[in-house]
């Protein structure tokens, strides 16, 4: 995979490939990152990267000439790239996305600062837009780093084999389980013990259950209709028939309710 990242602060895309998996994934050759500064290809004295709105208004917006003349340079360096603009008026990024990108050969990313870029610049060049969420960043290029690492960790070799695999099938619509490493008691808190049991089928059960019930109650939207395979829908059944248990036990099961204004969540 061959990133391109146009940007005006090339320096923190070259923090970012020169840090753990994303150095090791360049070393190994399985990718190359370019940061191209967006201010070379500013020919003025002053090398002006962006200027006032028309009709007026607060905030700067990036200059068309310098930006399309540094995507031409990219272009002509990976020709077969699409052109990628980090933009909160974007699609939303997601897993899916992330694999259709990496079965890509390379991709160009134009980080915009200030109030954004000159639409001549989306109209003529940007193959697609996205975004990562709806919060509010200073500018495309933490955006860009984080599709290139979604992107970078699913290209064949970056990764433990084992952990990519498992994680395609399952990550992106399942929160993972608790984990746990040594020592066995910290700070007052121990280590559940079935993890500690070597019963692996035990150990294998307790973590699926974990991961349904954390998305249950942190993600429900994430469960949506037919997501469950049979076993995952009989685990979660044996704890709904232990809750319906508590709750129809004589004198309740639990703790007693507290007095409260009714108003509770
Ligand atoms: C005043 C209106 N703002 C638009 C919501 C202006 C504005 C805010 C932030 C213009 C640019 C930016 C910089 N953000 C990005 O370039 C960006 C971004 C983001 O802010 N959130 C999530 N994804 C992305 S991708 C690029």
């Amino acid at each position: 995979m061959h990133f391109a990242a146009l940007t005006i602060f090339p320096e923190l895309i070259a923090a970012f490939r020169d840090s753990g998996i994303m150095r090791r994934a360049v070393e190994s050759g399985a990718v190359t990152l370019q940061a191209i500064n967006i201010r070379d290809y500013a020919l003025d004295r002053h090398h002006t990267t962006d200027d006032r709105p028309y009709g007026g208004g607060c905030g700067m917006v990036m200059k068309p000439e310098p930006l399309a003349a540094a995507i031409r340079a990219a272009k002509a360096k990976l020709p077969e790239a699409p052109v990628i603009l980090l933009s909160p008026q974007g699609e939303r990024f997601d897993q899916p996305m992330a694999r259709q990108f990496a079965a890509h050969q390379a991709m160009i990313l134009v980080c915009g600062r200030y109030e954004g870029v000159d639409e001549r610049i989306s109209e003529q060049w940007v193959e697609a837009e996205l975004s990562i969420g709806d919060f509010v960043l200073t500018g495309g290029e933490v955006a860009a780093m984080a599709v290139m690492d979604a992107v970078t960790r699913l290209l064949p070799g970056v990764l433990g084999n084992a952990d990519s695999a498992e994680q395609d099938s399952f990550g992106a619509n399942r929160l993972d389980c608790a984990h746990y490493t040594r020592p066995p008691e910290f700070e007052g808190r121990p280590v559940p013990g079935v993890l500690q049991s070597g019963h692996h089928d035990r150990i294998r059960r307790w973590r699926l259950t974990d991961a349904l019930m954390r998305t249950l109650v942190r993600r429900p939207d994430l469960l949506h209709q037919g997501a469950l395979k049979n076993e995952e829908a009989a685990l979660l059944r044996a704890w709904y028939g232990e809750i319906e248990r508590i709750i129809q036990m004589p004198g309740g099961g639990g703790p007693d309710p507290s007095p409260g204004d009714g108003q509770e969540r």
